[in-house]
């Protein structure tokens, strides 16, 4: 299985391709890396981060690409770096995806009910419209409100559905508990255990387990589940373990949860 993971690096931080790359491994997937940006730190909490957006070079990166005949069976994006990428990996799905392959995309806004350093409604707009093409979204409770403008998760989720088939609210702080609002044949809720806090690149960290279950087979349901233990497992030993916040998760003693499903395959 072959993944390609669009998504800036973050020097600092864990969270992007730094996380995705070790993640995806874990699901047994060969990753290729398509970067967005260059950052020495990711903009969450950090001041004074360089950054160095990469339009240009992707293009060329993907034009090389195409002389090796390269295709894969998951495109995984996440944050992206300009307005103009969001076009840009439009192209990239029509010029890589396998027929039958999957487009997952998250939709790096913000959080916390506020956009990331850099982001705007029109930006959001343009992310509204890379959800269209997508099999899977993966918004935060705060990106499905930027996405739709609706808090209620319900009608949010209803409302993506609509461009997207298979979106996933990770994380609805609700009345009655905390869920995935998800759209499998229909509204489905999956109930999750809350942590108190605030952890960066959890977004990530789900957003990477989600793709590498989903090109490791699993149906949505199944791939929810595993995603969401290995999140659950990998925020109590950052709790545990990580006293300031931004540095990101400790996910790395949880990967064995993904290798255990998808490492042991006859060679
Ligand atoms: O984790 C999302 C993310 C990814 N990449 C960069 C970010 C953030 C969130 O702050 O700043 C560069």
């Amino acid at each position: 299985m072959r993944i390609l993971a669009i998504n800036d690096i973050s020097c600092v931080g864990k969270c992007s391709l730094t996380v995705a790359l070790p993640v995806l491994s874990a699901c047994g997937a060969t990753v290729d890396i398509l970067p967005t940006a260059l950052l020495s730190t990711h903009t969450g909490g950090f001041t004074g981060y360089t950054f160095l957006n990469l339009d240009d070079e992707m293009e060329k990166i993907c034009r090389h690409w195409e002389t090796l005949g390269l295709t894969y069976d998951v495109i995984y994006s996440g944050y992206l770096g300009s307005k103009a990428q969001i076009e840009f990996v439009k192209s990239v799905k029509r010029r890589f995806l396998k027929p039958n392959g999957k487009f997952v995309v998250d939709p790096v806004l913000g959080d916390n009910f506020k956009f990331y350093a850099g982001f705007d409604s029109d930006f959001a707009a343009g992310m509204l419209s890379l959800c269209g093409e997508a099999d899977y979204i993966l918004p935060n409770e705060t990106e499905s409100f930027l996405l739709t403008g609706e808090r209620d998760f319900s009608k949010s989720l209803h409302m993506l559905q609509k461009i997207c088939p298979h979106p996933v609210i990770t994380g609805a702080d609700c009345e009655d508990g905390y869920f995935l609002y998800y759209f499998d044949e229909k509204e489905e809720r999956m109930p999750l255990t809350k942590v108190e806090g605030n952890y960066h690149g959890a977004g990530d960290v789900f957003a990477s387990a989600f793709a590498g279950c989903i090109g490791g087979g699993l149906p949505l349901k199944e791939a929810l589940a595993l995603t969401s233990e290995f999140c659950y497992r990998s925020i109590l030993r950052t709790k545990e373990e990580v006293p300031d916040r931004k540095y990101g998760m400790n996910y790395e003693k949880e990967l064995w949860i993904l290798t255990d499903k998808f490492g042991k395959t006859e060679l």
